[in-house]
């Protein structure tokens, strides 16, 4: 059984050993609307070379596990309605049934483990939604963090998420959140939050350092990289707080649940902020694939 399918470009880099950045696609099916989700995956994926390194985006389709994307599968997922959402618990069953899939943070982590990629670059992961005591509402990417060696560039856990109790889960499953240049965490549409960061590092090559240190001591799971949006895209954190509650409560007065739930968020404060929080997704993803490219890079360089 084929374990994944990489396009001739990602196979050719692996088997070089040269710098792969691993790249999902729930965010282009599920988290902005087309065409920008088009473009903004043709960018991602142009910064990442621009870096020096081979982007891999990841996606199921007809039930192949793709680990890079020819443009017209891009497009024809960017165009896609009712594709599925892939986590760690549906992964291997859309592969066994032959559906088409977009692979969120969790099944993201897992295909890159598989074809031997160790860098992944995304928006902001999922976490321990508001309101979690009630729902149980806990993204599975968490556990993927514990469990899979993978170090993930994100602008920090979505801030429609309970960001304290997110910061919990991830230091009793061990994961090391890394604020990138500054001591406080990123809240995705914000530079700046008023929570610190458990860690702190100011260059790619001690990321990169970290991971190999980690894998070398035997300590599974990877590591969270939070990378503030450029001031120039940021949106305070205190003005983004009333429309991601004003979000949530409309969430729960339509009974959105489940995997329903980010993405609904997500459109809803697209609406109430008239664009601005899908230019600034933009911004965060492709700031967040040069610091992918740039730890990918050094990655590549320490194991030579
Ligand atoms: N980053 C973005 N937009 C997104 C996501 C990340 O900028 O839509 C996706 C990722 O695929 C992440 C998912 O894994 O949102 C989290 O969904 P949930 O909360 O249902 O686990």
């Amino acid at each position: 059984m084929t374990l994944f399918t990489p396009t001739a470009e990602v196979r050719d880099a692996l088997a070089a050993g040269s710098p792969v950045v691993a790249l999902e696609s729930t965010i282009i099916t599920h988290g902005m609307p087309y065409p920008r989700n088009l473009d903004m995956a043709a960018e991602v994926e142009a910064t990442v070379r621009e870096g020096g390194a081979v982007p891999a985006t990841i996606a199921v389709l007809d039930g192949v596990l793709h680990v890079g994307l020819t443009p017209d599968q891009t497009q024809a997922l960017a165009q896609a309605e009712d594709v599925a959402k892939l986590s760690r618990a549906d992964l291997a069953v859309a592969i066994a049934q032959g559906r088409t899939g977009a692979t969120t943070v969790a099944a993201t982590m897992i295909a890159a483990r598989a074809a031997g990629i160790g860098v992944f670059a995304t928006g902001g992961i999922g976490g321990v939604h508001v309101g979690a005591e009630e729902s149980f509402d806990i993204s599975a990417d968490l556990q993927e963090l514990a469990q899979t060696p993978v170090t993930v560039v994100s602008a920090g856990a979505k801030a429609i998420l309970d960001l304290p109790k997110t910061l919990e889960v991830l230091e009793t499953l061990g994961v090391p959140v890394i604020a990138f240049g500054q001591d406080r965490l990123p809240a995705f549409w914000s530079a700046d939050s008023s929570h610190l960061a458990p860690l702190r590092m100011d260059d790619a090559a001690t990321i990169a350092r970290a991971q190999l240190a980690r894998a070398a001591l035997g300590i599974p799971g990877g590591q969270l990289v939070a990378n503030p949006v450029p001031a120039s895209h940021s949106i305070p954190e205190a003005e983004m707080a009333p429309i991601i509650a004003r979000a949530i409560d409309d969430a729960r007065a339509a009974g959105i649940a489940a995997k329903a739930v980010t993405p609904f968020l997500l459109q809803r404060i697209f609406e109430l902020t008239g664009g601005r929080s899908l230019d600034t997704n933009i911004a965060l993803v492709l700031n967040n694939a040069r610091l992918a490219a740039a730890i990918a890079v050094e990655l590549s360089r320490m194991r030579a």
